[in-house]
Parts: structure tokens; sequence; C-alpha cells
């Protein structure tokens, strides 16, 4: 894998877009442009923050306690769960929501778009640990571009001689004044599995409000998502295509300590994992030859 030095050379942009070589071994591309700051970690292709100019505190949450580490998922931002979502179907020992965030990614390119946001693609690197999780023919990329909105396209090619199916999600946490303060709206009407104690499929009813843990798969619903925060005074929204779920979470205060690197003590009231994803009734079918790409789109609107 080429080092910050190599990579400044190739895709750096001057004054928008340096690689440095994090203490902890891994790459970090730094984003800075007019519209908006951002960080990702090439581990995981990994968007670790993104914060538009417009807002005074960051939309996409990572803990205080984060931590870097060759072959560990990065607590918060937005993590790519790839090629499945949650627990492996019959693998045990395979890890949760997939390898992809715990993997290299390579880049790929990088740019500036046509309105000044910054872009950066990058693909995951197969190896012998990948395949003996996932034998099927593909290339996978993520497409981030950081502005005044962060879009972030995760395509999946299928470039073998037969279909494969997958679940996947960008598993983001976004940053809000207080779990209890907040609402989604959105999902009224949808069907939703309720992970908490289990798995029952239940109906949305009004607006997404938090007093306790919530950890739901919503399905068959491709609608956008919007935060309501009225301590920050802003509205987060989540728009997609590609993604046919939408997974609400918070952990609330026990799960939280027993996760430990929610930002102790009460780091987990200031975020709300709004998941785009596809999985349970949702997984995608991609038949060979062909390309899937789920794209989400978050903008951050002062009221
Ligand atoms: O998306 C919600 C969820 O599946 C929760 O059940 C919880 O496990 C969360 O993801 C965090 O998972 P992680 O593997 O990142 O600790």
């Amino acid at each position: 894998m080429k080092n910050a030095a190599q990579l400044n050379k190739q895709f750096g942009i001057a004054g928008q877009l340096t690689f440095r070589d994090d203490a902890s071994g891994l790459v970090v591309a730094d984003f800075s442009n007019t519209q908006a700051t951002a960080a990702l970690c090439l581990q995981g292709a990994h968007l670790m923050s993104w914060q538009p100019k417009s807002q005074a505190k960051p939309v996409v949450w990572l803990s205080r306690d984060a931590k870097m580490a060759a072959g560990k998922s990065i607590r918060g931002g937005a993590p790519v769960c790839w090629p499945w979502f949650g627990a492996h179907a019959s693998e045990a020992t395979f890890p949760g929501h997939g390898y992809a965030r715990t993997v290299p990614w390579q880049v790929m390119e990088s740019g500036v778009e046509p309105n000044g946001a910054t872009r950066l693609t990058l693909r995951l690197v197969d190896s012998d640990k990948t395949r003996a999780q996932w034998e099927h023919s593909c290339n996978v990329e993520l497409s981030v571009v950081v502005g005044e909105t962060l879009r972030m396209s995760l395509t999946t090619e299928n470039t073998g001689t037969h279909d494969f199916v997958i679940g996947e999600a960008l598993h983001t946490y976004l940053q809000i004044s207080d779990i209890a303060s907040v609402r989604v709206t959105g999902l009224e009407g949808c069907e939703y599995w309720d992970k908490v104690g289990g798995s029952v499929l239940k109906k949305q009813d009004g607006a997404v409000t938090f007093a306790s843990e919530v950890d739901r798969v919503y399905i068959n619903t491709a609608n956008e998502c919007v935060i309501h925060d009225d301590k920050l005074k802003r509205r987060i929204h989540i728009k997609k295509s590609g993604s046919q779920s939408t997974v609400v979470w918070t952990p609330w205060v026990e799960k939280a300590t027993k996760m430990g690197d929610m930002g102790q003590p009460d780091g987990w009231r200031e975020m709300v994992c709004i998941e785009s994803v596809n999985a349970i009734e949702n997984v995608v079918t991609v038949a060979a030859g062909t390309k899937h790409a789920l794209v989400v789109e978050y903008t951050a609107s002062s009221l």
C-alpha cells in the first residue's frame, strides 16, 4: 500500500486534499475546501468526520474514544458494512457487518467537482483473508464527494459469471444535541424489525423519538429521513437511492457503557445512527456482469 507521500504526489489536490500517515500506521485523507472539512481513513474507506462550513458542529459524529488500529473498525463516522449486514448468516467467526470496514482500500482517483466539492474514490483490496470469507469475483468502490453536501456512493460490480447476493450499509453516526431531544421523520407507516430483545416485526407510528435503546431495521423503504434537532437549530437530511432498508440505532446507556468506546460517560447521547442499508428482506442480488450502487446524500440545514 502507498504511503502518504506517494499518495500526495499522485492524488493530492493543493489546498483541498492531503494524505497523512497516522501514528496508528493507517493513512488518513484530510479534506478542506471552501465548503467543508472531512477526514477519511483509507482502511475501510472509513469517513470519520464531516463538517460543512455552515455548521458550528460536525454533522458526522466520531467518538472521542475512537481508536485507529490495523484490522479494527473505528467507532463513529460512516462505516462501510459489506458484503453482509449484521451477523454472518452461517459463520459465527466472521466479523459482524462484513469485513470491508477493517481491510485496506486503495485510492483510485481524486478530483474537484464542478461546484468545487472534493472527490475521492477508493477500491477494496482483495486478499486471501477476504476471499476466505467471500469467493465471488467483484470490484467494490466507494466514492466520496465532500462539500456543503456529503455524497457517498458504494458500488458493487459483479465481474464473475454467476449472480451473488449482498447485504450492505453506510452505517453513519450523525451528531446531535441530545438523543432525548431529537426526532426522526420519514419512516412513518414503515414496517421494521425491532432488534431490541429479539426480532419482532412492527409498524412505525409517527416520528421516531428516543427514550431507551432503539435498534430497528426499517424494510421496504427508500424514503428520505430527517433528523430534527431544535437544540442545535438544525435538520440533517439523509437522502438515498439503491437502498431499501434504513436502520435507526442508539445503544442507550447500558449498551454504550458496555461498548466502552462511545465517549464515556455520555458521548452516546450526542449521536444517532441513521443507516442506509440493504438487509434482511432487502438484500440485493447483483447479477453477473452488472453493477449495483447504494448512494446517500447528507445535508444540514439551519433552522
Ligand atoms: O446497526 C445497528 C447495529 O447492528 C447494532 O445492533 C450495533 O451492533 C451497532 O450496529 C454497532 O455495531 P458494531 O459492530 O459497529 O459495534
